[in-house]
């Protein structure tokens, strides 16, 4: 039953019918599926399908922004189930997190950001096409401890060692981690920015997150 919801969930995705996509994860919800296994099991499978019929010139961009207006809506009614699913007890940490400037990639970003705050840690989620100015004003501003930089394109990529640059020369690189994620990150662009380790997906920041601020 449940492996039918989720490749439905996908398939609603696919064919670019949001109400469904909506539909479907309210239902997956009741009936008592785990929230993170909608999210991996039928969501992110469905957009990476999309995304590949967009690289290979089968869908355009309004395929696109319709399939993300489904799982955006979807991601609203599992934001709550997936928070609630943590017993939290304590601050783990302070983090600031958006996704790069220029960029305007925000599903990824939010889950992470969703999945630290349901971990305890004290998320500021400064939204998407963040400049580098207020990454560091926000830094500085909150003492934050770890920072969070997401970027889903190659030529966003950059940015998040232009801003890791400015922590340095604003002199608080060393107060936080720095830990990036995005579709196109890898642990030797990680490595090669001096950042201070990225994930695959939320599961993993998490993990990483409570290894670098513990
Ligand atoms: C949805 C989508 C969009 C939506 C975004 C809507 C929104 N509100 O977010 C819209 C339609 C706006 C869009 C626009 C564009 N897009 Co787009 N988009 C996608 C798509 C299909 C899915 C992204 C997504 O949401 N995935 C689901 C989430 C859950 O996964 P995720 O983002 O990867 O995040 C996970 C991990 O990466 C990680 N993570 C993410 N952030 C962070 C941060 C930290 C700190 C850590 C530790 C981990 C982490 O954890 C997340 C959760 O598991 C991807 C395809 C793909 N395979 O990625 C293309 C894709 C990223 N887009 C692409 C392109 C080209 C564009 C456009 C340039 C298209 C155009 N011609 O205008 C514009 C760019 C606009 C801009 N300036 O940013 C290309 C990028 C190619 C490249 N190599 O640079 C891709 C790869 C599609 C493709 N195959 O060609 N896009």
């Amino acid at each position: 039953m449940s492996n039918d919801l989720f490749e439905r969930i996908s398939t609603s995705l696919i064919e670019g019918e949001p109400d469904s996509t909506v539909e479907l994860t309210r239902q997956a919800i009741e009936a008592g599926l785990e929230p993170l296994d909608i999210v991996d099991q039928g969501l992110v499978p469905g957009m990476e399908v999309v995304g590949d019929k967009f690289q290979s010139g089968e869908y355009f961009l309004p395929h696109l922004i319709i399939a993300a207006s489904g799982m955006q809506q979807a991601m609203e009614l599992l934001e709550p189930e997936l928070r609630s699913r943590q017993q939290v007890v304590e601050v783990a940490g302070t983090v600031v997190i958006g996704t790069v400037s220029g960029d305007i990639h925000e599903i990824g970003k939010s889950l992470v950001a969703t999945m630290l705050s349901a971990n305890g840690f004290q998320v500021h989620d400064l939204g998407v096409d963040v400049s580098t100015e207020t990454f560091v004003s926000k830094v500085r501003e909150t003492g934050a401890n770890l920072l969070g930089l997401s970027a889903l394109l190659t030529t966003t990529m950059t940015v998040q060692r232009e801003i890791i640059e400015a922590l340095a020369e604003a002199g608080i690189r060393d107060q936080l981690k720095v830990i990036v994620g995005g579709a196109p990150i890898s642990k030797e662009w990680a490595d090669s920015i001096g950042a201070d380790g990225h994930a695959e997906d939320a599961v993993g920041a998490v993990e990483l997150a409570k290894r670098l601020v513990r």
